[in-house]
């Protein structure tokens, strides 16, 4: 984890360095006096639960607590790269549901694109998969897709690229598809990250932007898979860190000029314009961005809330993958197996250098790299008892156990 992850939060007497206060009127200041102008943003899954997309983690409405309840081995198992290698057909059935395309940017995502137009955006670094900061209009050499993303597609064995229309009709029918190479006739995926994968090479990169960032935003995310969730602790001292999120997460608030606006992403940043006097123009910004044909149902119908829309939204997805589980004894037992051997494999691993460290990045701060690819010595200790202990170990940018 990064150096402040864990952090206390900063005593309220302890004044700030760079902004007059700890508030979101002080911010929006900063950015009016054109002191900000090199902002990083950085989000998670959060940004998108607005759109209908479910994150991970919320107790209720996140993927992994509806997906604990259906008979994958472990709820991460749609997104790890064995797991995919023996079943592909549960992470295709979520392909289905999260392809680009269903969905509508929220005004979170309209509010990145509005700092780009501004001049004001460094870098964009999101851990989300479904490419709306592009729909919002955000530019692809803005985006840093640490996750990887939905926008290109490969062969997981020899690495050859797969067309996109195939890839439409491959998700649209929930078929498998495979490698053009007759040759190799691999398993092809989109480029996400699988747990077991390394991350993109733009993530190592361009992981030092932070350093030379002037203010960060960290939005919807709750900061717990490595190495995305160090970027934050990279920001200079009295770089003013905003995070715009349901709960304190992170570090964050442990710094001087650490603002919190805990609470909805699009109230927050609605929030923020106002502040900064760009309300009106990021609403029209974000209005651009509603399909045409979308009926106007509002009026007739009683509207949802964000909460019973989410619900169902899940509901509906995890109904399809339990449809189209049909996992059988004998994968369980691979599965049981392949765990166990690749623990020790692991163990192996482990006494050589770590895949997460690039060759040719710099680490920006060593004790920061160092420390996000550490254990926390209580996961080591559960891991010889615990299964998902163990693949916390094995897929080292999970290392947290997730709450299932
Ligand atoms: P997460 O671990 O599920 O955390 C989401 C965070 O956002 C939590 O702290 C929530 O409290 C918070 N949150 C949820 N809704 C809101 C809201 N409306 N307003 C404010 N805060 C909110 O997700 P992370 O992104 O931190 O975890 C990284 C994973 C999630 C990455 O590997 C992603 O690929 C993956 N993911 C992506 C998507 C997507 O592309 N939309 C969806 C689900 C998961």
């Amino acid at each position: 984890m990064g150096q402040d992850q864990s952090a206390p939060l900063i005593d309220e007497n302890t004044p700030p360095q760079t902004l007059d206060a700890r508030t979101v009127d002080a911010v929006a200041k900063y950015i009016k006096d054109g002191r900000a102008w090199r902002v990083v943003v950085m989000t998670g899954a959060g940004i998108s639960t607005s759109a209908g997309i479910p994150d991970f983690r919320s107790p209720d409405t996140g993927l992994y607590a509806n997906l604990a309840r259906l008979n994958l081995p472990y709820a991460e198992a749609v997104f790890d790269i064995s797991y995919f290698r023996n079943n592909p057909l549960p992470f295709y059935t979520l392909a289905h549901e999260l392809y680009p395309g269903k969905y509508r940017p929220t005004i979170t995502h309209s509010f990145v694109n509005l700092l780009d137009k501004k001049g004001l955006l460094l870098k964009l670094f999101t851990q989300n998969i479904d490419c709306l900061e592009r729909e919002a209009g955000v530019p692809g050499d803005l985006i840093v897709e640490a996750h990887g993303s939905f926008a290109t597609h490969s062969c997981i064995e020899c690495k050859s690229s797969f067309p996109e229309d195939l890839m439409q009709k491959a998700v649209r029918e929930k078929s498998v598809p495979h490698c053009l190479d007759k040759n190799c006739g691999g398993l092809v995926k989109p480029d996400i990250v699988f747990f077991g994968e390394q991350l993109p090479s733009a993530f190592f990169a361009n992981r030092q932007l932070p350093q030379e960032a002037d203010l960060c935003l960290v939005m919807g995310t709750s900061l717990s898979v490595q190495p995305f969730a160090s970027l934050p602790s990279f920001c200079a001292d009295g770089t003013p860190r905003v995070l715009i999120n349901q709960e304190q997460v992170g570090g964050l608030g442990s710094r001087p000029d650490d603002v919190l606006l805990l609470g909805d992403c699009d109230a927050g940043v609605r929030k923020l314009a106002e502040a900064c006097g760009w309300l009106e123009e990021l609403e029209d910004m974000w209005a651009k961005t509603a399909p045409e044909d979308e009926p106007d149902t509002d009026k007739e119908q009683p509207k949802k809330t964000r909460d019973e829309k989410l619900e169902e939204e899940v509901d509906q997805l995890t109904r399809e993958v339990e449809e189209s589980l049909k996992l059988s004894e004998a994968q369980h037992q691979w599965l049981e197996n392949h765990v166990g051997t690749k623990f020790e494999q692991i163990q192996e691993e482990e006494k050589k250098p770590g895949p997460m460290q690039p060759a040719t990045a710099e680490p920006v701060k060593k004790e920061d790299i160092e420390s996000s690819r550490r254990v926390d010595p209580k996961d080591a200790a559960a891991a010889t008892s615990d299964s998902s202990s163990v693949l916390a170990h094995v897929f080292p940018h999970i290392n947290k156990k997730p709450s299932l």
